[in-house]
């Protein structure tokens, strides 16, 4: 077969490929790293396959055609000129592994056959001369596989052909005002029904292929190095703070090949850790505090998401650390032994809140005679968030799977159990004394697990997360540390 390098050799991509990053891809049919044409053709054939499914409930209809419309992330700008870092809309992405951006994908279903068409942006000499040129029509057909692909200037004159009065057209798309102004105003195009693709296209993207899953290993592993690094940067420096934490988790990820961290991380030390979504992170880290931190990286689209809870000084010297971390600990591994096929994540929840309770209760943390079986409401006062999402191409992958949904082989998904003893009103009447003595601490432990035939694989088992694991990676900072101040 010929190379598709030799029919693309002319072409230019604002993206990494085969030719560009050999470190990365396994051989010239991959569009990114494990994920080959192929796949993606195939995904986007599921998509139409799957709409048209659910559109006729199975009965075979005779003329209903269906357009469903991808579009891709446009340009943001954060002030004149300057752009935010982009990144490219999940959806196009998955069905293109393009990151181009002003295009969309469209795929037309017709009772015989089925169209893949990427509309990409115009030739522009003066932003090309800024911005890089952009994909051409030939590179979407030669490269990313599409059957046809035009300029997004092209669409009225493409629709102008679609354009049939007998035609039924159900169009798929999230953006409704695309539709009524791009499509039904002014071509009067007869739609009988426009409907939102996010649901099949999650149905699709909650079960991972073995490519993807490569991907989702290698950002878990990028992100399980950084944590590990971070761990030695602490012991190594005796003065942190959590701004310094997020830079060398972010470069660590960044020197790996990670295209940026998938969130906005959390680096909070101390009591701040009780605040969940805590982002400020510019505070002075105490060496007899903890800190939490919260991240993850992006490899080619795909994330993970890690949170570890450590002391600063990198030995677990408290003793009110030690214990609850090690409570703490034991949940998250016996939650993780839960994950099989068949469990649900809200199983998972109510597993930890039962868990939970039953561990403050051990350390004497709240009162015995709580009713471990009438616990949900309490636990969600000490962990006010769930267990468990979806992850893959989002951090909150496939938002609209429930939670209450069996879990498959394939599947990839976060444990994060938590604890947060704070001096917040709503867990005052449940504090012994000795819980008092907790108040302030705030710990949770995250990792990222495929659901295997069997049960189930933890993506970042890499990372630290036993006492003598944190303390063995902090220890090879404080090692470095001593070994700098030897005089030569
Ligand atoms: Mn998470």
């Amino acid at each position: 077969m010929e190379s598709r390098f030799k029919k693309t050799k002319t072409l230019s991509f604002g993206q990494p490929t085969f030719k560009s990053h050999p470190e990365f891809f396994r051989s010239e049919s991959d569009i990114i790293p494990g994920v080959t044409q192929e796949e993606f053709r195939q995904r986007r054939k599921s998509v139409v396959n799957l709409a048209t499914k659910v559109a006729t409930k199975g009965e075979k209809t005779k003329d209903l055609h269906h357009m469903i419309i991808i579009p891709a992330s446009t340009k943001k700008y954060m002030s004149e000129n300057i752009p935010y870092p982009f990144r490219q809309n999940s959806n196009f992405f998955y069905l293109s592994g393009s990151y181009d951006n002003d295009a969309f994908i469209l795929l037309i279903s017709s009772p015989n056959e089925q169209r893949h068409i990427m509309f990409l942006g115009d030739p522009d000499p003066v932003g090309d001369l800024w911005d890089g040129p952009k994909t051409s029509p030939k590179a979407a057909v030669d490269y990313f596989g599409f059957d046809e692909a035009f300029l997004t200037s092209e669409f009225p004159i493409f629709l102008k052909h679609f354009h049939n009065p007998r035609r039924s057209v159900m169009v798929w798309c999230e953006d409704r005002s695309f539709v009524e102004k791009g499509i039904r105003e002014p071509y009067s195009i007869g739609i009988s029904a426009l409907e939102n693709p996010r649901s099949i296209l999650d149905t699709l993207r909650v079960l991972k292929s073995p490519g993807e899953i490569d991907l989702m290993k290698k950002s878990s592993q990028i992100a399980s190095e950084a944590f590990q690094q971070a761990m030695v940067y602490c012991g190594e420096n005796s003065q942190v703070n959590e701004h310094q934490i997020w830079a060398k988790i972010d470069y660590e990820c960044r020197v790996r090949g990670a295209e940026r961290l998938a969130y906005p991380p959390v680096v909070a030390s101390g009591s701040r850790a009780n605040v969940i979504h805590y982002v400020f992170n510019a505070n002075k880290c105490k060496r007899d505090e903890m800190v939490l931190v919260d991240a993850g990286c992006e490899f080619f689209g795909y994330c993970s998401d890690i949170t570890r809870t450590w002391p600063v000084s990198g030995k677990f010297d408290n003793d009110l650390h030690r214990s609850l971390y090690q409570m703490m600990l034991e949940l998250q591994c016996d939650i993780i032994k839960q994950v099989r096929p068949g469990i649900t994540l809200d199983q998972l929840f109510q597993a930890m809140g039962v868990q939970l309770i039953k561990g403050l209760q051990d350390l004497g943390i709240i009162s015995q005679s709580l009713d471990v079986k009438s616990t949900s409401a309490v636990a969600l006062r000490f962990c006010p968030h769930h267990v468990s999402h979806y992850l893959g191409m989002d951090v909150h992958d496939t938002p609209t799977i429930e939670r209450n949904e069996s879990l498959l082989p394939g599947m990839i998904i976060t444990v994060e159990p938590g604890v947060y003893i704070r001096t917040a009103s709503n867990q005052k009447e449940f504090l012994t004394k000795v819980g008092r003595e907790f108040e302030g601490i705030a710990i949770r432990i995250e990792d990222d697990v495929l659901v295997t035939d069997d049960g189930s694989c933890i993506l970042t088992a890499e990372c630290p997360k036993t006492i003598a694991d944190i303390e063995l990676w902090s220890g090879k900072g404080l090692l470095k540390a001593n070994a700098s101040q030897i005089p030569m």
